[in-house]
């Protein structure tokens, strides 16, 4: 259950998992998705209190909620322990992402801003420069993740089902599938949204909002709690600004006034116009992320 909106987990699925099918005492039957493959299930206890990824299966979490019958203070307590949970495997993600020297980014945005087309293009020009690799969140399908391998990048779809955003638990296991070197960048793409996301610590150096032209200018200040936990917001799709009435510097205002430290990069993957800054921010990070 989501501690926003309350929708339904349970249904992740990582590329590659196979589904099965769970009755509860009560009746109520889901499926979730397990891995068997591999086999190794290997112990990586890296979390104060003992978290870790392994056995796999023992942290499934059923705490989706079976909301009739929930008191309000229930549910309150539901989604305390949900966040104190998550930020226990962020911790976990950090800690190991540091040890191997990768700089990790999480990528947050409303559905359809141009995040997978910026991914594509900016790899494009990165090919070769550093050790990369994506996870890509969406509630269904692979497509995302088979555009990245088109570029020749590793890529693994995490599908969240019903919910609306990557947790520091799936991204976790996800990441075990990745063959990431140390000294690389670590793409996550998250779930096309503006809310949810933003409450979830996924281990990352930054959050990453990406905004497109055509959204309108006052995204920042519907959505402030996103603008607010993000370091970096990059303005994309500017080669669309001629057909437009989009107010830069008044969306720029805009942001700074939720988040006073907030950069921001203006960018069109399509024409390329600014991709030299966002790389070089990139590197940046790469650089001081290497051990
Ligand atoms: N004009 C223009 N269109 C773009 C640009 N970047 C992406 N688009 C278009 O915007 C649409 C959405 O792009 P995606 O890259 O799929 O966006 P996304 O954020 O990954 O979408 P979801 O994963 O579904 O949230 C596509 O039709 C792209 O071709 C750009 O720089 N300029
Ligand atoms: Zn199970
Ligand atoms: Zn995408």
């Amino acid at each position: 259950m989501c501690t926003v909106c309350g929708c339904g987990q349970g249904e992740t699925k990582i590329e590659g998992d196979h589904e099965h099918e769970h009755r509860h005492e009560d009746g109520t039957v889901h499926s979730h998705a397990h891995h068997h493959d591999g086999g190794h299930a290997h112990t990586h206890p890296h979390a104060p209190g003992g978290l870790s990824y392994a056995p796999r299966h023992h942290h499934h979490g059923h705490e989706h909620a079976h909301a009739p019958g929930l008191t309000p203070g229930r549910m309150v307590q539901i989604e305390q322990d949900i966040l104190a949970k998550n930020n226990g495997y962020a911790s976990a993600n950090r800690k190991e992402w540091k040890e191997r020297g990768l700089f990790a980014i999480n990528l947050v945005s409303s559905p359809g801003s141009g995040k997978t087309t910026l991914l594509v293009e900016s790899i494009k020009r990165l090919a070769g420069r550093h050790p990369l690799a994506v996870i890509e969140g969406d509630q269904q399908t692979s497509n995302d993740a088979e555009r990245i391998r088109a570029t020749g990048a590793q890529a693994i779809q995490v599908n969240t089902g019903k919910g609306c955003h990557l947790d520091a638990h799936m991204v976790g296991h996800a990441f075990e599938r990745l063959d990431l070197k140390e000294g690389g960048l670590l793409l996550i793409e998250n779930v096309g949204n503006l809310v949810c996301p933003a409450e979830f610590d996924l281990g990352e150096a930054h959050k990453v909002v990406i905004l497109s032209v055509t959204e309108g200018e006052d995204k920042p200040l519907k959505y402030p709690n996103m603008f607010a936990a993000s370091d970096l917001m990059l303005l994309t799709k500017t080669d669309l600004l001629p057909h437009l009435s989009f107010d830069v510097a008044k969306c720029v205002e805009y942001a700074r006034r939720v988040n006073p430290k907030i950069e921001v990069l203006q960018v069109s993957a399509k024409s390329g116009e600014g991709m030299d800054g966002w790389l070089a921010w990139l590197e940046q990070g790469v650089a001081s992320a290497k051990n």
